[in-house]
């Protein structure tokens, strides 16, 4: 396996035990989505999965999307959004987002986002990007991608929660179908 393929396969592992299901090789997230560095390099070798702390470190910092955080101390490792597991709350502060944000999603989609808005499905969140650009290559990923406007500032006035992750995604909750604006 070439060095970006092997990144490639650790970033994706990552994303599925730090952000969707932990218990696969028996780890536990604190409340916050922190994991303890050392057991899970532990954890994931008893299961077939060779990370050291160099690869590990490596995949964080280069990481495309800064996908991956670790703590002030060096210990710990999360997620920076993307969760569907229990439990976790990020406890990022509420931030005021600016009057809109987009978000992308593939033309399967748009005729049930006009009937029930945006749902954030099985992870915490419905995510939003500041720039269309990010948005098309979100929604690329689903089918033929279609960039929908978010009136995020009316909905903030509203009295709509809007968080920051770490690596720049807009959090929400439930956006209604009157906040968006469809191409
Ligand atoms: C769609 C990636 C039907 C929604 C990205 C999306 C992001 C509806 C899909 C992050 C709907 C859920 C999250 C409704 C929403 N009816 N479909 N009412 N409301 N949808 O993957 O936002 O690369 O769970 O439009 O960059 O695509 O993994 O969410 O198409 O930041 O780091 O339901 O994942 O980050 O799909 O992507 P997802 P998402 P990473």
């Amino acid at each position: 396996m070439s060095d970006s393929n092997r990144t490639v396969a650790v970033s994706k592992f990552l994303s599925l035990i730090l952000r969707h299901s932990p218990g696969t090789i028996g780890l536990t997230l604190d409340q916050n989505g922190w994991a303890d560095i050392d057991e899970l390099i532990t954890r994931a070798a008893r299961h077939g999965k060779r990370i050291t702390p160099e690869l590990l470190r490596e995949v964080v910092a280069d990481n495309d999307k800064r996908r991956f955080a670790i703590s002030d101390d060096g210990k710990r490792i999360r997620a920076s959004q993307g969760h569907s597991v229990a439990g976790v709350d990020l406890a990022l502060v509420p931030v005021t987002p600016p009057p809109v944000l987009y978000h992308g999603t593939a033309s399967r989609f748009t005729a049930s986002i006009r009937d029930q808005g945006l749902i954030p499905g099985s992870r915490h969140h419905v995510h939003l990007s500041a720039d269309t650009a990010t948005a098309i290559s979100v929604g690329q990923r689903h089918g033929v991608p279609v960039v929908l406007a978010v009136q995020a500032g009316a909905l903030h006035e509203q009295g709509q929660q809007f968080y920051l992750s770490d690596n720049g995604v807009w959090l929400t909750g439930p956006v209604d179908k009157r906040f968006i604006t469809f191409p």
